[in-house]
């Protein structure tokens, strides 16, 4: 059977755009530009031996974030054939605060998906504002490489620190150069395989 995963993260950290990179489409999710919250449904698409289901932007205000939440819930709930195996939240690697996300993690993740969780961690060329990424190479220098390690780890632990919920150590990669996406995909796929 097609296993189901689910995206879910703050407005503009690249969701749609990992699944367009996973699905090796350009233009399959819609992805947006300047600030304002692109992917307004949830919506399931088609990858490589698995679905990937695209969900609104949350951090937008705490009633449309409980709405994009009830969504999610209800999505598994009404239709028994999409039962979500694993969540994954998108977080930016320059970030230093998930801000209204850990409430999710505490409202979605906790009661329901605390065992098949993990975080992905986007725009690793943007991690030190553009700087120290070899775009010839599509790869980071070492000086923004150590950096990526260091933010994954204390992603980590403030998700564990601020919502009590375990993670693994995410991974980082780059959507939009497709820098570490095959990895990404690797991890969906052993986790596709594991239940
Ligand atoms: N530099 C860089 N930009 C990225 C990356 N991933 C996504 N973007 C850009 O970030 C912007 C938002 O991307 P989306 O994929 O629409 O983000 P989203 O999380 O789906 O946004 P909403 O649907 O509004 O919640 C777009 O301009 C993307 O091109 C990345 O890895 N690196
Ligand atoms: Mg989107």
């Amino acid at each position: 059977m097609m296993k189901h995963f689910l995206l879910i993260g703050g407005t503009g950290v690249g969701k749609s755009s990992t699944i367009n990179a996973l699905a090796q489409k350009n233009n399959m999710a819609k992805v947006g530009y300047g600030s304002e919250p692109k992917t307004q449904k949830l919506m399931g698409y088609r990858a490589r031996g698995y679905v990937l289901w695209d969900t609104p932007g949350l951090g937008e205000g705490i009633s449309e974030d409980e709405r994009h939440i009830n969504n999610i819930v209800s999505l598994s709930v009404d239709n028994p054939k999409y039962q979500i195996d694993h969540v994954f939240l998108v977080i930016e690697a320059k970030k230093r605060d998930f801000g209204g996300v850990y409430k999710v993690i505490e409202n979605l993740i906790r009661s329901r998906h605390e065992d098949n969780f993990s975080v992905l961690m986007n725009q690793a060329d943007q991690a030190m504002k553009g700087q120290n990424w070899n775009a010839e190479e599509n790869l980071p220098k070492p000086k923004l490489l150590e950096f990526l390690k260091e933010q994954a780890v204390s992603a980590k632990s403030r998700i564990m620190r601020n919502t009590g919920v375990v993670v693994s150590i995410p991974e980082f990669y780059s959507a939009l150069t497709g820098y570490k996406v095959s990895e990404v995909h690797e991890h969906i796929v052993a986790i596709s395989q594991c239940r």
